[in-house]
């Protein structure tokens, strides 16, 4: 039989799934909903084989105790009791210790599901432990699309199959968001053109019909010529510059310098192929940009993305179907999510700490710790930033710590988990009830419980409200079950039941036209896209930032010593981490592999095969290359997130990942990495 289900991971499109329930409870197929327009029955192969994941052998079921070293990796099943006194007596001899700050409760979106995924934050907040800045994926890009339209929200993807230019920057559809190649496919049967911005040859750059493969960093300045072009061939709609703009006049006025010649200089893209994209784009205004989160994570991200976000506003795309562009939908009808997340019992005078830079805070980097006390105790659920995390040997070190109690709630044994004091077993999305929003479209759906959690599993909810017993705090939320926190949650943001949302095959919560397109103005002070915006506004880090769209050149660029630029994006066959545990997407992905240019690899006597390390100031990394033209030579790619022991000194790929925050905001600049390279002989490498 099957039976609808939201896939709960960390991806924007959030698919409507059904999944075969067999006579037995255990899980059969899945395939995507063709009734929800958006997923159409489209959903990717790794969660289609998802019961490889969720019968897997090696599925944690039961809680576990340290027994070896820290990190050793040596665990003896306990009792759920006893697994949840140990970590409350942690928690209060934390609390005793240093103050409730020292406690750090730690999580991201490994479930994208509200209740199980934000629920942590209500012990958090009535326990004033520190709270938890959430930097490490959209924060950059976030900032810079509220800084000209003002909130996360844009044109329904579904409009690109009428779309006749559609410009993926930033971002690789074809392995992390599989929807949007289903619309472009349509669009393309009309003639529609596809264009990729990426700096290395991406499988979505591989199906473009004009790859751009600019040096990492540089969005800005290719942005910025092509509005220079826009204007100059007279592809500006000065009409709708007049009318929902704040200044395009002084844009035009800036832009008089920014021309495809000096934007070749930064992007090192042809001045000529500049040009043609600044026509392909203006040639029409059913133009749809599909913004990415990969060339935001750059300390200049929130400048690029604000630079690449104008390019509508100056052809007025906006105003026709297909045309505009989209980031996330990630603001449309805002939730109330006060029960969930205990937000009545928040205290703002609590410090609040950057989980991209863990690692400078649990080496105790003063100035990470933001004066306050160490932190000595932590539960983590749904993240591993053994793994994801930035300066991960930092990461590493800190987990390490002997005066560091860490409780980890988790489906596999991790990087994060092997460090851990005390290991929970975590049910699987089909095991637990949650309600699901969606930054790629806009629909609000449930994915009800459909099959027992295997053993021991417990949901996330109930062990936060479990260990809030246990640490004397009180709130309501923690007296309701999912299903209930999902009534009230639901109730108060003034929409229909649960079992309403559940039979409708979710909610759609997609606005008109006109104000989906912005035509009723932006969600801005004065309604207008704001070529100039208020930097300040946005954070504390704000002085260097250029008051217009430009090139803002803070990255770590390229050096005699430091030669190269890294990218470490996703791999197609793995969710960040999660399915790194699954056979068939480790033999899918081969192992960790630097993609490197010809010429590069011929100047450094790269052959297929050859082990190469890389480095910079926080480490080196040894790992496979691979020859692939398509980049621009001096940009090496690696598609991870690998787990450490994929690689051979131990390490991932993050270790040269800067914990340093993007200004105005803070954000994690996983992209943005100016590494050395030499290649290893083997024997050297074996012997690591
Ligand atoms: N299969 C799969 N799907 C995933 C994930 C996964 O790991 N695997 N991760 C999920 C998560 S958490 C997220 S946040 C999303 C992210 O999904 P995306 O929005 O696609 O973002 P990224 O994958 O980080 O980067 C996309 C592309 O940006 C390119 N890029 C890097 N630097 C630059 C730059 O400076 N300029 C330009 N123009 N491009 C640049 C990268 O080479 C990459 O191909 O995907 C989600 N979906
Ligand atoms: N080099 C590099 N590093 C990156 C990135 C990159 O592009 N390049 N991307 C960054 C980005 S955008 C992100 S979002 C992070 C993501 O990094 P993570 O947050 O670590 O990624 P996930 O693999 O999505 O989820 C982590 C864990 O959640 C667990 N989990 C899933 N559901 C549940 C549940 O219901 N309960 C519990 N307790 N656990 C659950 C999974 O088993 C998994 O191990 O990585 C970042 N790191
Ligand atoms: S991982 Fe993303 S594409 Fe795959 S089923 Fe889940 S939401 Fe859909
Ligand atoms: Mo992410």
């Amino acid at each position: 039989m099957y039976r609808t289900a939201v896939c709960p991971h960390d991806c924007p499109s959030v698919c409507a799934l059904e999944v075969e329930v067999r006579d037995d409870g255990t899980l059969g197929r899945v395939r995507g909903n063709k009734r929800q327009r958006y997923t159409d029955g489209v959903i990717c192969a790794k969660v289609a084989r998802y019961a490889e994941r969720l019968h897997h052998p090696e599925r944690l079921t039961r809680p576990l105790l340290r027994t070896g070293a820290k990190g050793e990796g040596r665990f003896a099943p306990i009792a759920w009791d006893e697994a949840r006194d140990r970590i409350a007596a942690a928690f209060l001899d934390a609390e005793r210790r240093h103050g409730p700050e020292a406690v750090w409760p730690y999580y991201y979106a490994g479930t994208m599901g509200l209740v199980q995924r934000d629920g942590i934050n209500r012990l958090r907040h009535v326990k004033r432990y520190s709270g938890q800045d959430d930097t490490i994926c959209t924060r950059i890009a976030t900032t810079g699309w509220n800084a000209g339209a003002g909130a996360r929200r844009g044109v329904d993807a579904t409009e690109i199959a009428r779309s006749e230019v559609v410009v993926l920057w930033g971002l690789n559809a074809v392995a992390t968001q599989v929807q949007l190649m289903n619309f472009i496919a349509q669009a393309r049967r009309n003639g529609a053109k596809l264009v990729v911005v990426d700096p290395y040859r991406s499988p979505t750059a591989a199906k473009a019909d004009l790859h751009l493969p600019l040096r990492p960093g540089t969005d800005g300045a290719l942005a910025c010529a092509v509005m220079h072009v826009l204007f100059e061939e007279g592809l500006a709609d000065r009409d709708y510059l007049e009318r929902y703009t704040d200044d395009p006049h002084g844009l035009e006025a800036h832009l008089a310098t920014r021309t495809p010649e000096w934007a070749s200089a930064i992007t090192g893209l042809a001045p000529e192929t500049i040009r043609g994209f600044a026509r392909l784009y203006g040639g029409t205004t059913r133009s749809y940009l599909r913004l990415g989160l990969g060339f935001t994570r750059s300390r200049n991200g929130a400048v690029n993305m604000h630079a690449a976000s104008c390019l509508p506003a100056v052809t007025g795309a906006w105003r026709v179907e297909g045309g505009g562009a989209l980031f996330s939908q990630g603001d449309l009808h805002p939730l109330d999510m006060t029960r969930i997340m205990g937000l009545d019992a928040r205290d703002a005078a609590v410090r609040t700490l950057d989980m991209s830079a863990i690692g400078r805070v649990l080496t105790g980097d003063a100035e990470a710790l933001a004066g306050g006390p160490p932190v000595t105790a932590m539960l983590i659920q749904n993240t591993n930033p053994a793994c994801v995390a930035p300066e991960l040997d930092k990461v590493h070190a800190g987990l390490a710590r002997d005066d560091l109690f860490v409780a980890v709630h988790e489906q596999f044994l991790t990087d994060t988990a092997k460090l851990a004091d005390v290991v929970l077993p975590a049910t699987m999305f089909l095991e637990h009830d949650d309600i699901y929003r969606a930054p790629g479209h806009t629909l609000l759906q449930i994915g009800p419980q459909r099959l027992a959690p295997p053993a021991e599993c417990r949901e996330n909810h109930r062990v936060v409200s479990e260990l809030a017993r246990r640490v004397g705090a009180e709130h309501p939320g923690f007296d309701q079950d999912a299903r209930g926190l999902i009534e009230t949650t639901l109730a108060a943001s003034g929409l229909p039941d649960f079992d309403t949302v559940v039979a409708a095959d979710g909610l759609d919560l997609a606005p008109a036209f006109a104000e989906a397109h912005f035509l009723d103005g932006f969600a801005t002070l004065d309604g207008r896209f704001r070529f100039k915006p208020p930097w300040g506004a946005f954070g504390l880090d704000a002085a260097g930032l250029p008051a217009w769209p430009d090139h803002c050149g803070v990255i770590d660029e390229r050096t005699a010593e430091h030669p190269f630029r890294l990218v470490a994006g996703p791999a197609r066959e793995f969710l960040n981490t999660s399915f790194t545990e699954t056979r068939t997407s480790r033999e899918k992905s081969g192992r960790p592999t630097l993609l490197i240019h010809p010429d590069d690899a011929d100047r450094h006597g790269v052959a297929d095969g050859d082990l190469v390390r890389i480095g910079n100031r926080l480490g080196a990394v040894l790992l496979h290359a691979e020859r692939r033209a398509g980049a621009l030579a001096g940009t090496l790619t690696v598609e991870s997130i690998w787990p450490n022991a994929a690689f051979l000194g131990g390490v991932g790929i993050n270790r040269l990942v800067s914990a340093d925050p993007a200004p105005p905001a803070r954000g994690a600049v996983f992209h943005d990495t100016a590494v050395w390279l030499r290649r290893e002989e083997a024997a050297a490498a074996a012997a690591e």
